[in-house]
Order: structure tokens, then sequence, then C-alpha cells
């Protein structure tokens, strides 16, 4: 039904089209208007009262809530299959307006060893300074977490695949061990995107993502969410997002947002399509030592990438047989790819993440958690599949011959 939420027997890109607008409500506007008013004016000093007493709904001011970010937010929750959804300035502002909202001194956090370089930051440097503890258990042994509980443990936290390495975690086995102890089951989705992988179906609470990524799409905004139960999500709006960041998306980025979730299954398709066959390619090069892509075979969670994804997504990462000099050397040759951190866009986009995205880690903390210094992280964008092989192959070839005059 046009507009209306009763469209959960629709497909996906149905959804991510149509969910939560009719036109006829806009003067027949194909594309849903923005609303950039910051404020919102009441009738009358008692209507005012009674939305900031929570006994009318409406909006108040746009940090509270927006009619175009309220749009957005009802899509996100219905591609993801959640209740409820929060929209936030970046990836950054839903982690920590979410894990803000469900803390206190004296919580423990369970985190997996690889998480994104300003996560692993937050966890480890932000939290810590406010008697928060934070243990880094590796998670793709569900039965570790069962292991690490303890009484005085709320959140575990873990993103799968993991940014950088394309480490797996079993979401339904982890989160079937945390339900029962009572504690909350965070994944990040960024790389999945709710296209590739549903936690929430697999029994998280709740997922966050950087819509800066896939989602968005094309490099042009900065953007955040948090998906899950509508009383957790409340909790999070109303106290990590209102009272504690205040890191509230613009309403034109949710408009741009809301643009590229149009596309998110097409370009997910596409962006599946040339990494599968660049990780083949990489993985059949003399030059390189070994291919980290969850589609590959010889993955060693092929299995449990088979289980819980519907396709493996559009990252690689890879270690070059000269190591770091090898990496670095295949990265300057490249002439098509960019040398950027990020990823998701439709451009194809390459770098280093013991020196960029990671460098928030020590050389211990990456030795120790399995990121090592000739990583290569790859995001294969939407280009000609022919162009990027081509480019790719001259990089291999140049970084390799470079290793034959050097030794
Ligand atoms: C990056 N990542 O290049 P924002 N969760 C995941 C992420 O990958 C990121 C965030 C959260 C990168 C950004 S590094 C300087 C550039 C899995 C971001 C944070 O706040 O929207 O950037 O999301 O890996």
């Amino acid at each position: 039904m046009r507009g209306t939420s009763d469209d959960t027997a629709m497909g996906f890109s149905t959804r991510a089209i149509h969910h939560g607008y009719d036109p006829a409500t806009a003067d027949g506007a194909l594309t849903p208007p923005v609303h950039l008013s910051s404020t919102f004016t009441f009738e009358s000093a008692q209507e005012g009262m009674e939305l900031f007493a929570g006994e009318r709904r409406g909006f108040i001011y746009t940090r509270l809530g927006n009619p175009t970010l309220d749009l957005l937010e009802r899509r996100l929750a219905s591609l993801e299959g959640g209740e409820a959804a929060l929209a936030t300035a970046s990836g950054m502002g839903a982690i920590t307006a979410t894990v803000w909202s469900l803390v206190e001194p004296g919580t423990e956090i369970i985190v997996d060893q690889t998480l994104y370089g300003c996560t692993f930051a937050f966890f480890r440097h932000a939290l810590t300074k406010f008697g928060i503890k934070v243990s880094h258990i590796d998670l793709s042994v569900p039965e570790n977490l069962a292991a690490a509980l303890k009484p005085e443990t709320r959140i575990v936290y873990f993103e799968t695949p993991a940014n950088p390495n394309m480490r797996l975690v079993d979401i339904a086995a982890v989160s079937a061990i945390a339900r029962s102890a009572g504690v909350t089951t965070i994944v990040d989705n960024t790389y999945g995107t709710p296209y590739l992988q549903q936690p929430l179906a697999l029994g998280a609470d709740l997922v966050v993502h950087s819509a800066t990524k896939y989602l968005g799409g094309h490099g042009d905004l900065m953007a955040g969410a948090v998906i899950g139960r509508q009383d957790t999500i409340d909790q999070i709006r109303l106290f990590g997002l209102k009272d504690v960041t205040g890191a509230v998306m613009s309403p034109f980025d949710a408009h741009l947002l809301m643009r590229g979730m149009k596309t998110l299954e097409l370009r997910m398709e596409r962006h599946c399509d040339n990494a599968e066959a660049l990780a083949r390619l990489l993985d059949g090069h003399p030059a390189v030592e070994r291919v980290y892509y969850p589609g590959l075979a010889s993955f060693p969670q092929h299995d449990l990438a088979c289980r819980q994804m519907r396709r493996f997504g559009g990252m690689i990462a890879f270690e070059l047989a000269g190591g770091r000099e090898a990496g670095l050397r295949f990265m300057n040759a490249l002439k098509l790819v960019h040398r950027a951190v990020s990823l998701g866009d439709t451009e194809t986009l390459v770098q280093h993440p013991a020196t960029m995205t990671h460098s928030t880690y020590t050389a211990e903390e990456r030795a120790a958690f399995g990121i090592s210094d000739g990583l290569i992280r790859l995001s294969a964008g939407l280009e000609t599949l022919a162009d990027l092989q081509h480019d790719v192959i001259q990089a291999l070839d140049a970084a390799q011959v470079s290793v034959a005059e050097a030794a």
C-alpha cells in the first residue's frame, strides 16, 4: 500500500524507494520534500507544553526530530527489519550516541578485537576514562564470549565483516549467548548493509551504520544510523543524541541518503560482482601472498559467510608477497583506482590500514588484534570490471618488477 508502512511483504528495493511516503501528502511531489526548518511552531502555548511533556506527538526542534529525518528513519527501520531507527550526523555519531546511552560507571563492554580505527579509539581511550571497562575478545570464536561474560557486562559490540581484515563474527551464535546473559548485542553492519545481511533477524539487539559508506554510496555525505527496538531508539534519541553528542543529521544529507538508498540493491550487486572478480584475480596472482574475501572458498570462515550473508560484499583485504613495501608500491602504481580512505563509493578506493584508518592502534595492538603492517584494503567500486582488472594487474606487475629489481 502506497505511502503506508504496510509493505512488509514487498521487496527490498520497493521499500527502499517507496516506504513511508505518499506523494499525495505533498502536492504530488514524486521526491519527498526536504524540511530544512530547525524549529517548528506551536499552535498555542498549551500545545508546546504538551509536546515537551511527551503528551502529544509532533515536531519541536530538529535535534529531537524532523519530518525528513523521520521518513529516512522509517525507511532504515524497514530495510533492517527493526521497529525504529535514529539518523545521526556520522557513523561515529551513531556509535557514540548509542553506547553513551547504555552505560554507567562500572559497566563492562566486550568488543571484538578488530574494529574500525576510530571505533577502537572510542572504546579504548574515551569510555575507559569514565570508569567503563572494555575487554577486547576474539569473538570469531563465539565460546570466547561465554567465557568472558561478567555480572557487570552490559554490551557486546562487533563488526562483521570487520574493518579492515574481513574477519567474520557469527551473529546468531554470539547474540544467543549475549541474550541468555541479558547483554545487549550491537552489530556494526556498515560492510554488510541491510541488503546483504540482517543482524536483527539473526538475534542482535541493535544495528549501527556508517551511512557515509554504502547506504549513501556516492561519497558526498556524512551520516550514521542506529536501528532496533522502539524503546531503545527513543532512549538513544532523547539522551545519547539530544543531550550527550548532539550528532544530528542535516535534513539535506537525509535527502541525499534516501536518494542513494533507492539504488542500494543495484549497487550492492555490482559492488559484489566487481569485488568477487578482483578477489579471484588477486588470489591467482604470484605477487599476492594472501587474500581476505569471504566469497573465496579458501576464506577460513567461508561457510559462515554463506550462512549469514546474501553475497560477500564489496571489500577486499590482501597482503603482497613483498609485504608492506610492495603493498605501498602497488598503491602508488594504480592509475584508475584512487588512493583514499572511506569505502562503499562508486569509485574504487585503496588504502593502507596500518598507517591510515587504523593508525589509532599502536603497533603492538595491531599485532595482537590481527591488523598486519602489509595489509592493503580495497573498496571495489562500480566501474567497468575490465578497466579495474587492467589497473590492478598493471599495478601488481609494477610492484613485482620493483621487488625483482631490488633482489
Ligand atoms: C574507513 N570508516 O575508511 P563515519 N564503522 C565502520 C567504519 O568503517 C566507519 C565508521 C563506523 C572509514 C572512514 S577513516 C578516517 C574514514 C565499520 C568509518 C565511522 O563517522 O561516518 O566516518 O563512520 O574505514
